[in-house]
């Protein structure tokens, strides 16, 4: 069977604005989580820094609303730490540059983020800051010129700093409002120049990763986490039905943080405990998004922890109304699940379980298993029957500069190439997958550890994890493999 993709398949590559763009402080732009995050290693976490309630400087390790800091602190940028985030890899100035090498490889569409903090620098501002429009509708330009398509992610991880201080983030119902009021004027500014859209980067992340930092998460954190994910479960079926009306043609996906759980033996314990892992990890989020309701499996997680949703009748209205029109993923690996004990543990930053005899594992200890791309497009194409993008997958390693100046990146060839054979073999079984956004196309700060030397571009970036370097870009090797894989729309793979 000659296995090739559909003529019209976008290929490209993925940034997230906080994690490219630096500039944080910049024409009006307010502050979120990340600028008052230090840069952490595999194996130690970063840190939210901020000042107590005594002037006291201090910092928490952990991400996102797991960070928290002490009752009334406030997050602070301080003098003694380096944040990674505050210049990134500075697309904000070097956007333009970095889309002709984009258009160079051939990329028919190219994911980022707009970051809410530089549309409504608090978050609750009356106006938008129009130097933060104007920026994006640039952005968007640039792209159009060259046929790219932006898939542009409404929020990745960067609610403003403001809203989280002063309404306690999404904990707060009333963040539905402010997200869907941001939703509108981006709609509206940017309808003909963007139909792809994304509304919540890998959702998920929220309950998935509860139990994995350190210490076992507590019922309350649950009720916390599962109370956050409704509000932004109605804050993107809203901003769903909002964009239909304002452009019919829009296509709005959700963003889930895709990972493929094998039971680690065939103890029927083991191949239920991973069926529950699915569920919690993967389809709470997209059958909410996907099928507009929550799952059959979902009260039963709620009583496992003693969670008492907070729900009304229109909340459930709008999940049925607001259904997405594609389901979108990240793909990095596969975990292994098992109610037994004493197997050798996975080591590696978010990733769980124990490991796989079969698979390799990166120097971040993430599994790299190309057939559990396979798996997931097929179990959830059955699933959903939903157009499909995979819309991050890429391999974190440290690279070498040669000293010609050359980067020779085979293994992250290897990765992809085995990676796009595997979407292949989905798209002959049936699967309708659409797109493929590689991770950073070019080497940005790591989410996860905030480090510069996890890199995942096709082109480099000559800037290290003490804020040293010329921010000078050159393709590498990979670059060159990618562009005849582009011409030659997934065909010629060597
Ligand atoms: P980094 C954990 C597990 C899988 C994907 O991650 C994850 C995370 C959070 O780090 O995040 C996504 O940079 C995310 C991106 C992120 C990318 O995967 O930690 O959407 O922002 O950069 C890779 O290696």
């Amino acid at each position: 069977m000659r296995m090739v993709f559909p003529k019209n398949f976008l290929w490209g590559g993925a940034i997230a604005a906080n994690q490219a763009e630096g500039a944080y402080s910049e024409d009006g732009r307010g502050l979120v989580q990340t600028d008052v995050t230090t840069g952490g290693l595999v194996d130690s976490p970063r840190y939210t820094t901020y000042i107590d309630q005594d002037g006291k400087p201090g910092k928490v390790g952990g991400l996102g609303h797991h960070a928290k800091i002490p009752k009334g602190a406030k997050f602070a940028v301080l003098d003694t730490e380096y944040y990674p985030n505050h210049v990134a890899v500075d697309f904000y100035h070097r956007y333009k540059e970095d889309i002709k090498l984009f258009a160079e490889m051939g990329y028919s569409i190219f994911r980022l983020s707009i970051s809410w903090a530089r549309i409504f620098p608090n978050g609750d501002d009356e106006k938008p800051n129009q130097a933060g429009l104007d920026f994006y509708r640039s952005v968007f330009e640039e792209c159009r010129k060259y046929n790219i398509e932006p898939l542009v992610s409404i929020w990745h991880f960067d609610t403003p700093l403001a809203l989280e201080e002063n309404y306690g983030g999404w904990t707060n119902r009333q963040l539905i409002d402010f997200y869907v009021n941001y939703c509108e004027v981006i709609f509206k500014e940017y309808k003909d120049l963007v139909k792809y859209w994304l509304t919540f980067n890998e959702i998920n992340n929220t309950t998935m990763f509860l139990d994995m930092f350190g210490q076992k998460a507590s019922d309350q954190d649950y009720q916390e986490s599962y109370q956050i994910l409704h509000h932004q479960f109605v804050a993107s079926a809203k901003a769903v039905q909002l964009g239909h009306q304002i452009n019919p043609d829009f296509m709005i996906g959700n963003m889930i943080c895709g990972i493929s759980f094998y039971p680690a033996t065939p103890d029927p314990k083991d191949i239920l405990a991973n069926q529950h892992k699915w569920e919690s990890g993967n389809y709470y989020c997209g059958d909410v998004q996907a099928k507009g309701k929550y799952g059959t499996y979902a009260k039963r997680l709620w009583q496992e922890h003693n969670v008492q949703l907070e729900v009304t009748d229109e909340d459930l209205e709008d999940l049925q109304k607001g259904r997405v029109d594609m389901y979108t993923f990240s793909y990095y690996m596969s975990n292994n699940v098992t109610t037994h004990t004493g197997g050798e543990q996975v080591a590696g930053n978010f990733s769980s379980g124990v490991k796989n005899p079969y698979l390799t594992y990166s120097d971040w200890g993430w599994a790299q298993d190309p057939d559990g791309l396979q798996y997931y497009l097929e179990k959830i194409y059955d699933r959903y029957e939903l157009p499909l993008m995979v819309v991050e997958n890429g391999l974190g390693a440290f690279d070498t500069v040669e000293e010609d100046g050359s980067i020779h990146d085979d293994y992250r060839i290897d990765y992809h190439r085995e990676h796009i054979k595997a979407m292949r073999r989905a798209i002959a079984n049936g699967v309708d997958l659409i797109a493929y956004t590689t991770w950073g196309c070019i080497d940005i700060v790591s989410a996860g550890t905030g480090e510069m030397r996890k890199r995942y571009g096709f082109i480099y970036v000559d800037m290290d994890d003490a804020g040293e370097g010329t921010l000078d870009r050159t393709p590498k090797d990979s670059f060159y493999w990618y562009q005849k894989v582009i011409a030659s729309n997934g065909e010629e793979l060597d």
